[in-house]
């Protein structure tokens, strides 16, 4: 998967990227990622990005041309505009039925705004899809667009090793995790529960149903109606389509 991002602080997002399981995809080929400036394609000697919004108003508002000239030489790369996602706070709200429809995508392109937000004929031109990352106030999309990457790259197969299984996290998907311990048996007074030391596989599966069960009604009685519904996955959940899971 190609995934370019248009934004003033590219650095952030080389860096960022480097780390974890979305560094190890970039460093095994899986994926490569682009972190273009939008200062580049800024036509003038201050490299200027933004201007003041017609109408008055504090703040400022990305302008389109290099938001324009950014996506053209995205595509003169070879890359497709197909999804073009702006990170924007009215967009809608990032779940995981939307991470996995993008995992199977050639490429993405991601549109970090600032300010006030872009010119809106950029939006109505050349934007596909707008995606928030939930309901406060960010100072940007760059993270938005690294917390989307980082969902999507963990999907695309090859990228996550045995121990970390995607597959299971999409079962328990519309359920919260169970409790986990490890070494030392008791610490500071607490002991761990000892069906986890008992080797009888059935009851310590039963166990770990049993309390990812009562976490989520706890929780999360939004995910827990689902489950009573017969609907343990959720709507978040629901086939990929073209990968097998
Ligand atoms: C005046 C109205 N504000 C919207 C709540 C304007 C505004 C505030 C902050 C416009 C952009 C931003 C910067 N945030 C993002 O670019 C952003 C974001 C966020 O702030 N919260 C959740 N998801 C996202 S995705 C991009």
């Amino acid at each position: 998967m190609h995934i370019d991002f248009l934004t003033i602080f590219p650095d952030l997002i080389r860096e960022a990227a480097a780390y974890g399981i979305t560094g190890r995809a970039i460093r095994t080929g899986l994926v490569d990622v682009i972190a273009h400036d939008l200062r580049d394609f800024a036509n003038d000697a201050h490299r200027t990005v933004d201007d003041t919004p017609y109408g008055g108003g504090a703040g400022m508002v990305f302008k389109p041309g290099p938001i324009a000239r950014a996506l053209a030489a995205v595509q003169d790369a070879g890359r497709s505009l197909e999804h073009v996602i702006f990170l924007t706070p009215d967009g809608h709200q990032l779940d995981q039925k939307t991470v996995n429809r993008l995992s199977i995508a050639p490429g993405l392109v991601l549109l970090c705004g600032r300010y006030r937000g872009i010119d809106e004929r950029i939006r109505e031109l050349y934007v596909t899809e707008e995606i928030s990352v939930g309901d406060y106030v960010l100072s940007g999309g760059e993270l938005p667009a690294l917390v989307l990457m980082d969902a999507v790259v963990r999907l695309i197969p090859g990228a996550m090793g045995d121990a970390e299984s995607a597959l299971e996290d999409s079962f328990q998907n519309g359920i919260l995790d169970c409790p986990w311990y490890t070494r030392p048996r008791e610490f500071e007074g607490l002991r761990v529960p000892d069906v986890l030391l008992s080797g009888d596989h059935q009851r310590i599966a039963g166990w770990r149903r049993h309390t990812a069960v009562q976490r989520t009604r706890k929780r999360r009685p939004d995910l827990n109606e689902r489950i009573e519904a017969g609907d343990a996955a959720g709507s978040q959940n629901e086939d990929v389509g073209g990968r097998e899971k």
